[in-house]
């Protein structure tokens, strides 16, 4: 029986990486850039995403959707900040998003008229690491009151990612913790791993960020 488990989510992973590939060609035929923001929960992916909406709406057209376990309300927040579609899917207990509901999401999208697609993934530090969506990359996000211990206690979502956030930098000042070590810690699992400081709720950092993500976007349109 151990090994007939094994060999069925090898085949569940096999087809997800699968339909990713569908969702990678279909973003690529629209000259989408997806990003797969992952994290634990309450990290801060919801209000990062809503200043983002906020400060580049004029510029880009922004599409998102978001993963929760229960409840719409990330999707609820998020659509008051555009007018572009807003796809909420609720995962009913699973604990990460999968490419077919990335898929099936991408029906009700407009990819023509869309520039950037954010996937707000569930809130786990865990199980979204080993699940492609489609996306040009994971971006994960950690705050400072989680300890900067967490890339190595949680590496398979630090090497997955090619870029990181440390989040809620406005709470330095009140919390022990340690960005430069935070920072060693998750090259020591992945030395590629690229970083952005900010607060979603000051607005420090964010600057950058938005810079980040308008080079992206050129760069997908000079191809
Ligand atoms: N002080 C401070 N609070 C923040 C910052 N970013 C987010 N928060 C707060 O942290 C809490 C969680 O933020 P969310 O944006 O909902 O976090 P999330 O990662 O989307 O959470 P889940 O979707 O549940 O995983 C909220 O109370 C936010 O207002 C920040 O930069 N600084
Ligand atoms: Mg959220």
């Amino acid at each position: 029986m151990a090994v007939r488990t094994i060999a069925v989510r090898e085949r569940v992973m096999a087809k997800n990486d699968e339909l990713a590939q569908t969702v990678r060609a279909r973003l690529a035929e629209h000259d989408v850039v997806a990003f797969n923001l992952v994290s634990s929960p309450g990290a801060g992916k919801t209000l990062l995403l809503e200043r983002t909406l906020e400060r580049t709406n004029a510029a880009y057209r922004i599409a998102v959707v978001t993963g929760d376990v229960q409840t719409q309300n990330d999707a609820d927040r998020l659509a008051r900040k555009t007018d572009q579609l807003v796809q909420a899917v609720v995962t009913n207990g699973a604990c990460h998003l999968d490419a077919r509901q990335v898929l099936e999401s991408l029906d009700a999208i407009d990819l023509a008229a869309t520039d950037i697609l954010f996937i707000e993934n569930v809130g786990n530090l865990v199980c979204p690491a080993s699940w492609d969506l489609g996306e040009a990359a994971k971006i994960v996000v950690f705050s400072v009151t989680e300890g900067e211990d967490k890339p190595l206690k949680y590496p398979k979502m630090f090497q997955q990612s090619r870029y990181a956030i440390i989040n809620k930098i406005d709470l330095l000042p009140y919390v022990p913790f340690n960005v430069e070590l935070a920072v060693a810690n998750a090259r020591q699992v992945n030395p590629e791993l690229r970083f952005f400081l900010t607060s979603a709720q000051t607005g420090e950092g964010l600057d950058q960020w938005c810079d980040f993500l308008g080079m992206h976007v050129r760069e997908v349109r000079a191809t």
